[in-house]
């Protein structure tokens, strides 16, 4: 009935069906209702077969010899870690064992940052889930594995077809005695603007009982003010707080005066007072350099007092050096990836790090054996999303002139690529560094970092310069990022924005200089709840459903639309999903614990005047035959 309804359809028939066709047509869900999970799951490897998957279309395929990913042995059964210690005596006990401790500890990035960074964040849950056992069982001694928040939120609901919550939990689940540790934007949440408090308060009460141990949280222009609601979120449930400040511009440079030893070493005091556990010292443009490193942490651990956690990106290629320096000067815990996703926009690269403190006195006592066996099985997961490498091939130290965060840099060449600013890419990257300083020289991060490459971007496109935009008899249109931010919606730098960009931007209106959150009425939960349900047709909503619905409304309903049409999705093996499956192939995919697809693509049969093909399939030895639209 789906397809039948699908052909009768007006936009279907006069041609201008498109992928997101499905999305925008709620009408045709009605039949999908019916269909057991395993003819959802056919119907999407068909349709991915007949059509392909436009996320990877026209983009480089994984090469023809790829290596399954195949998780590591496991080494006996899982050690106590740092999971159990938070679990046995709370947070504050887990702040004072960092502190007590000789070895440098090592947080994993790979399921997080790395992919993020390197690969457009579109890791899927399975190539996680896959190898968290391995993770519990031989690096026991691991710090904590970010794998959650950022950019992956979104995306997992957006373009991987998979619940996000899901994924925390599967991971939780998959290694207990680890922490597991996410990024979260303060008042932003996971998204690219504040929230009403009680969303933020709501979405870390979620996140904490799904199986989120460390909250790594920070402020996009580190305004300590408007991180408080969701810190104080964070110490209500129990977990770790880590307060974060931004590391931008340099130390060593008396020209950069405002960002000065002083700055940070207050907004470390000031998160202490707001009660961090942890100071998050987060580098996200890998700006931090060696010898900068090493008189910003003697000083943070000197006046602060709290324990000291690195963050930085290898983008310039000395992240290794700086996170040596770091160790130097007592650092407590640094971020790696594992080497195969390391390096580049990445973090360094962890075997290496473990390797360069080996018979020290910082030795991080890491196995490096079992290392090399997880990164082996992340090389071959990696090879899986060729389609959405960068094609960066070198560290490069025009970082240092840009100050991109990792995990924006690959996205924004993306974006200047399908605007045909590839060739430009150097005018970009000067008129971001050029739109810094127009917005008074800020901390660049999500979102602050996505306002200015939307600025720099329609910059370069309409050909204005830094001194066209600010001047008044020129007429600019700004994009709707940029308006919002110096509304004030994002909280304000220190000392606001400047008034030449601020008054020209909001003609003349006055910004908001409170915090953003006193201003937005709390939300009805339970209102929004029941709306969200009539939206679903009547199906319940649970808490971690209406935070998705929460943080990203359109995008949280459009994947509930096409879960229903496509079903558990994110149980297929990664090349299934992008590339579909050729006739002869078989695959197994484990729907419920214990309950498996087999799969077997039998053939795919020729465009009938319809313009639709059969595909048929033995599912569970049983022949199925699904038909699809060609839409190629
Ligand atoms: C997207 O980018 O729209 C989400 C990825 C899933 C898209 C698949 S491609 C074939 C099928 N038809 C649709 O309308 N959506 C899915
Ligand atoms: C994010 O907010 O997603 C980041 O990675 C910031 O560095
Ligand atoms: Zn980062």
């Amino acid at each position: 009935a789906f397809v039948e309804n699908l052909l009768k359809h007006p936009t279907f028939l006069d041609n201008s069906y498109t992928t997101k066709f499905i999305d925008t047509t709620p009408e045709l869900f009605q039949f999908a209702k019916r269909r057991d999970r395993g003819t959802k799951v056919l119907t999407y490897i068909a349709d991915i077969t007949v059509n392909g998957h436009p996320e990877v279309r026209d983009r480089p395929r994984p090469p023809a010899d790829l290596r399954l990913p195949r998780a590591p042995a496991r080494h006996g059964e899982p050690m106590m870690g740092t999971r159990n210690l938070l679990e046995q005596k709370g947070p504050q006990a887990v702040a004072d064992w960092m502190k007590a401790q000789r070895q440098l500890l090592i947080t994993d990035t790979t399921m997080r940052d790395s992919h993020q960074s390197l690969l457009a964040t579109r890791m899927r849950s399975i190539d996680m889930i896959r190898v968290a056992p391995a993770y519990a069982t031989n690096l026991p001694g691991l710090f904590s594995v970010e794998c959650w928040g950022g950019a992956t939120f979104d995306v997992a609901y957006r373009f991987l077809q998979e619940c996000p919550w899901q994924r925390l939990r599967d991971l939780r689940a998959a290694m207990p005695n680890v922490m597991t540790q996410m990024l979260l934007r303060g008042s932003n949440g996971v998204g690219y603007t504040n929230y009403p408090d009680n969303v933020v308060q709501e979405f870390v009460r979620q996140a904490a009982e799904t199986g989120v141990d460390l909250f790594r949280v920070f402020d996009a222009l580190n305004w300590v003010e408007n991180m408080r609601v969701a810190m104080d979120a964070v110490l209500e449930s129990g977990k770790l707080c880590e307060g974060s400040i931004c590391y931008t511009g340099d130390i060593n440079d008396p020209d950069r005066a405002k960002y000065n030893l002083k700055y940070y070493v207050t907004a470390g005091k000031e998160l202490r007072d707001a009660g961090a556990h942890i100071l998050g010292l987060k580098d996200m443009g890998g700006l931090l350099k060696p010898t900068a490193a090493k008189a910003l942490v003697k000083a943070l651990k000197e006046e602060v007092g709290l324990p000291i956690h690195f963050h930085t990106h290898d983008t310039a290629g000395v992240g290794c050096a700086t996170i040596l320096a770091a160790s130097e000067a007592g650092v407590d815990a640094v971020d790696c990836a594992m080497d195969a996703l390391s390096g580049n926009t990445s973090q360094p690269t962890l075997g290496s790090v473990v390797e360069a403190l080996r018979r020290t006195d910082r030795d991080t006592g890491l196995n490096i054996g079992a290392i090399r066996e997880i990164s082996e099985y992340w090389e071959a997961v990696r090879a899986q999303y060729a389609a959405f490498e960068s094609g960066l091939q070198a560290p490069n130290s025009e970082v240092y002139l840009h100050e991109m965060p990792g995990g924006q840099f690959t996205n924004l060449k993306a974006q200047a690529r399908s605007l045909g600013l590839e060739d430009r890419w150097s005018d970009v990257a000067q008129t971001y560094a050029d739109v810094n300083q127009m917005f008074g020289d800020i901390p660049k991060v999500t979102p602050s970092s996505k306002v200015v490459g939307d600025m720099a971007l329609m910059m370069v496109s309409q050909g204005l310069t830094r001194a066209d935009v600010e001047n008044p008899d020129v007429d600019v249109s700004f994009p709707d990022s940029v308006v919002g931010m110096m509304r004030g919606d994002l909280g304000h730098p220190p000392g606001g924005f400047p008034d030449v960009i601020a008054r020209k931007v909001l003609k003349g209106d006055a910004p908001n200089m409170e915090r953003p959150g006193k201003h937005l009425p709390a939300v009805d939960l339970e209102a929004i709840r029941a709306e969200v349900s009539k939206e679903l047709e009547g199906k319940a909503v649970d808490n971690e459903d209406l935070n998705g619905y929460l943080m990203y409304p359109k995008v949280f309903l459009d994947y509930m639309g096409r879960h229903r049409l496509y079903g558990p999705v994110r149980t297929l093996p990664t090349t299934t999903f992008f590339y579909g499956m050729q006739p002869g192939e078989e695959l197994s995919a484990e729907i419920d614990p214990g309950k498996t697809l087999e799969i077997r693509m039998q053939a795919v049969g020729e465009t009938d005047e319809a313009g639709e093909v059969k595909v048929f399939f033995e599912l569970n030895g049983q022949p199925r035959v699904v038909r699809v639209p060609n839409r190629m």
